[in-house]
């Protein structure tokens, strides 16, 4: 059992210890992209904090603590050597973490691209790949005399559509399904990070996917299409090509002009394991409107977190058991998040319950032989919650975000008690 938390969402110091800006401070910093304007200049101010903020942890129970490396830390311009500063806040966090008995579990790359290499086009563009393998190695030659667990990619399927094709996300580009070769790049750039975490020693690599069952909203061919397509983008668009080297049929052709010789090959260099991140299932219907390939229904008669997001624990089990039917070589899974948005209340039943359903459905998915070895809550703090600004809040523990005072709510001591 852990908990999980992203570099920009907490950390703060964006002009700190020799960090270069990344696609978040420029997105966030410009006026409409925000809510409120808000940014992650200050955010939880982790970076300073970040000794009080493993207290906690410790002081939770928790085994594991899934944190994001700021690639801007270690490498201000997205290239070459590595910023000593960078780097020895992370030895520092992990020396502080193993001082603790929690066992550090970073991943490479939460969308926090350096503003550098979006500026040589970002994941359009394949030599960005090729950076992330480099930056992956910096980190590995650091850090992995004491990490072997680690994550290459948060959620590309989100980076994708919400950065490149949507322009919802940093870095703010509306590129609808001409963002395709973003998939593809992020994906070659996991290949080749593991390839160097590997050479480091490395044991357990892993990529996590946000991953969503998907229904269709009736049993018109029409809306059965429009689910497959969904199904297809969100999820086998990224779960296909690591798990057996091939993408979706029907994305092959788009994705063509992008791919050469042995990029599937190093995209499905065997993973140790899975990181999935849930939050809910999606219903999917035919479009409404022209341009568009599919309609997201409101899933109804279910209660919804803060975000409008429904909560449907047993979404998670149909998850898991319907990953472990598709893919004959699943590996081990860690549910690298899982969580929700609440009022700004300290009494947070809704996340007591939110949290014991998600469980519940993981424990049913082992007893139906699914090989989960973790769970991580989203998360540990309030946070910034990217074009949401401040207005989500996923904690077990509050934050206040004048003072940036630290208050557990009632579910981290449901949760210390439980582990206890
Ligand atoms: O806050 C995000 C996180 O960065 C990625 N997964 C979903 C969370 C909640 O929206």
């Amino acid at each position: 059992m852990g908990v999980s938390t992203a570099g920009y969402q907490i950390e703060g110091a964006v002009a700190e210890g020799g960090r270069g800006p990344s696609i978040w401070d420029t997105f966030s910093h410009t006026p409409g992209r925000t809510l409120n304007g808000d940014t992650g200049d200050v955010a939880c101010d982790h970076y300073h904090r970040w000794e009080e903020d493993l207290d906690l942890m410790a002081e939770l129970g928790v085994g594991a603590y899934r944190f994001s490396v700021a690639w801007p830390r270690i490498q201000p311009d997205g290239t070459g050597a590595p910023n000593p500063d960078g780097l020895d806040f992370y030895d520092r966090l992990v020396d502080g973490l193993a001082a603790r008995g929690i066992t550090a579990v970073p991943t490479l790359f939460h969308w926090d691209l350096p503003q550098a290499l979006e500026d040589r086009d970002g994941w359009l563009s394949r030599e960005t790949a090729l950076r992330f393998a480099e930056y992956a190695g910096h980190v590995a030659d650091r850090l992995g005399d004491r990490v072997t667990r680690w994550i290459t990619l948060n959620e590309p399927v989100v980076h994708m559509a919400q950065g490149y094709a949507w322009g919802t996300h940093a870095p703010g580009r509306t590129l609808n399904l001409e963002a395709l070769p973003v998939a593809h790049h992020q994906l070659l750039g996991h290949g080749l990070a593991a390839r160097q975490l590997r050479e480091r020693g490395a044991t357990e690599v892993m990529i996590t996917n946000n991953c969503t069952p998907v229904s269709p909203a009736s049993d018109s061919e029409v809306d059965q299409v429009a689910a497959m397509l969904y199904d297809g983008f969100h999820n086998r668009l990224f779960n296909d090509p690591v798990l057996t080297g091939k993408y979706p049929e029907f994305l092959e052709e788009g994705l063509a002009p992008v791919i050469q010789d042995g990029d599937l090959e190093i995209i499905a260099t065997p993973l140790d394991a899975l990181g999935i991140n849930y939050y809910n299932p999606t219903l999917v219907g035919a479009p409404t409107s022209e341009g568009e390939m599919f309609d997201l229904r409101p899933i109804e008669g279910v209660p919804t977190t803060a975000f409008g997001w429904p909560v449907v624990p047993e979404g998670l089990h149909e998850l898991l058991t319907g990953l472990k039917n598709t893919y004959e070589n699943l590996p081990p899974v860690y549910i690298t998040e899982n969580g929700c948005s609440t009022d700004d209340v300290l009494d947070d039943q809704f996340r007591i319950d939110y949290l014991d359903g998600h469980l519940g459905a993981v424990k049913r998915a082992i007893q139906d032989g699914v090989d989960v070895r973790g769970y991580f809550v989203w998360s540990l703090l309030d946070n910034f919650e990217w074009a949401e600004g401040y207005s989500q809040r996923f904690g077990l523990v509050r934050v206040d975000f004048k003072t940036l005072t630290r208050t557990p709510r009632a579910s981290f001591r449901w949760l210390r008690d439980a582990l206890r």
